[in-house]
């Protein structure tokens, strides 16, 4: 295990798969980890065909699979049953990836963009609605994530992208409703810093249920090139002993080969 910042154990840096050059899935991990990467971020889609070049590119490796973000289709808040259907059977099939490939979870966004079930008001306001239909999906998957011993994390997003979790604490909100063991919140600094009045508050303050972070930031380029401050949102992390992982997800303005491990380099100095 790598020690994150020389203090830190347990805080883990990890990296989107498209982010670093390659010709292939190997050639791509063994540069993370020659870059000082702990983890790999893979994307969802079309996992379970290339599980046999996922596997193969990570035997040997210490670097390892951090999450899985998205790649499922339907819409968990769809008016369609058969859309919802869809999303709750993709999300458990990527579950189980999680677990085959040793993942914390999958990373999973409520709703994009507008409201697509009906205002209801005077009976029930369209966020109620998706509220309670939310948390009783969030249960099942729940239960299903912690039977394979991986978390659903719940991504807010910031207002451009989506109407409805936008912040940490109405993600707790929702998930403090829910099976809590397999549901788990993720911090993500770009939408933070669009959404959160105040970032290291909501951290401070989530802190119990965020087991996964993405990096970029405030022009969703890597840390280091917006005006986000990364320090005292990383001294909270540190004080409260986060131990998860935090994934790049951000523009790269140049040469991937050189800006990957000088962002490794910056992260590291904050802590
Ligand atoms: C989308 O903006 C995003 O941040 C992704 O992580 C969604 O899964
Ligand atoms: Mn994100």
């Amino acid at each position: 295990m790598i020690v994150f910042g020389g203090g830190v154990k347990n805080m883990k840096l990890s990296c989107q798969e498209n982010l670093v050059n390659g010709d292939s899935l190997r050639g791509k991990v063994e540069k993370l980890e020659s870059f000082g990467f702990d983890g790999v971020e893979l994307w969802g889609n079309n996992l379970r065909d290339r599980l046999d070049e996922v596997k193969s590119a990570f035997k040997g490796r210490q670097i390892r699979i951090s999450t899985i973000c998205s790649g499922y289709s339907g819409c968990l808040l769809d008016p369609n049953k058969d859309e919802r259907d869809r999303a709750v059977r993709d999300i458990k099939e990527l579950l189980s990836l999680s677990m085959e490939l040793g993942a914390v979870g999958l990373i999973v966004v409520p709703v994009f963009g507008p409201p697509r079930l009906p205002d209801l008001t005077p009976f029930m306001n369209v966020i109620d609605l998706e509220k309670k239909l939310l948390i009783e999906l969030l249960n099942e998957l729940g239960e299903d994530a912690y039977s394979k011993g991986v978390c659903v994390l719940v991504e807010p997003l910031n207002r451009y992208e989506t109407h409805f979790v936008k912040t940490l604490d109405f993600g707790k909100e929702i998930i403090n409703h829910t099976h809590k063991k397999g549901v788990r919140l993720m911090a993500d600094f770009f939408h933070m810093s669009i959404e959160e009045s105040d970032i290291s508050r909501a951290i401070s303050e989530n802190m119990d249920l965020i087991a996964h972070i993405h990096l970029a930031d405030s022009n969703r380029l890597l840390p280091g090139m917006g005006h986000t401050d990364f320090s005292a949102p990383f001294k909270v992390l540190k004080e409260k002993g986060y131990k998860d992982y935090m994934a790049l997800e951000c523009g790269i303005p140049g040469d991937p080969d050189k800006l990957l491990p000088e962002a490794v380099k910056f992260l590291r100095s904050l802590v």
